[in-house]
């Protein structure tokens, strides 16, 4: 893993991700997309009433099952500051089977369609580490080994934005230790 390459393109933030000024950020959001706690909740909130509404037709046309895990969509950010709200469903975290590649597809697909949609700057939060339990360092080198693969093919800015010190420490430290 070149780690230069990392440090150089991946900007460790904690704030509130809703506050962040990017082009887009990223929802850990559900199947339904109708909105939900953690970080779901607090960017319907911040984004208005607008958000739900178009997410409500993304289900009417693209998604009438729902999002499948690692999958994304996109809407408008509304009262946002981002222009877009790429909405993603991470894996909800099982000892007995391993997920992993679906927590690299949320992220891989995010930078993709960002990029299709003329994004230069994208903010993530640490999706499926909340509600969805999945194990923060887990999580983290599953994180890394995407980006590493991933930034290369993309001149995204890329935004990690944790909710507390603890975590944007612990992710510095393992993308430290990286090999
Ligand atoms: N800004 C940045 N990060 C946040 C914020 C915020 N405003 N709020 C929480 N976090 P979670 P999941 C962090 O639970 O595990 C919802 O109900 C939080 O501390 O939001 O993917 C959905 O509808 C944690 O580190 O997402 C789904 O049902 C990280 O965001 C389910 O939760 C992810 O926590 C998805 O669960």
């Amino acid at each position: 893993m070149d780690k230069e390459l990392l440090a150089r393109r991946i900007n460790v933030v904690v704030d509130d991700i809703t506050r962040i000024e990017v082009d887009a950020i990223v929802n850990a959001a559900n199947h339904s997309l109708m909105g939900g706690g953690g970080v779901d909740g607090a960017i319907h909130r911040a984004a208005g009433p607008e958000l739900k509404k178009a997410c409500q037709r993304l289900r009417d046309t693209n998604w009438p099952d729902g999002l499948p895990d690692g999958e994304v969509t996109l809407t408008d950010g509304f009262k946002l500051s981002a222009r877009y709200v790429i909405h993603t469903v991470g894996p909800v975290y099982a000892k007995t089977k391993d997920k992993s590649h679906l927590l690299a597809n949320c992220y891989r697909n995010a930078l993709t369609l960002a990029a299709e949609n003329d994004c230069r700057s994208i903010a993530f939060p640490a999706v499926s580490t909340g509600i969805y339990g999945y194990p923060f360092d887990e999580a983290a080198k599953v994180v890394l080994d995407v980006l590493a693969e991933e930034l290369p093919r993309h001149e995204l800015d890329v935004t990690l934005c944790f909710f507390s010190d603890k975590d944007a420490e612990a992710f510095k430290m393992i993308m430290e230790e990286a090999s």
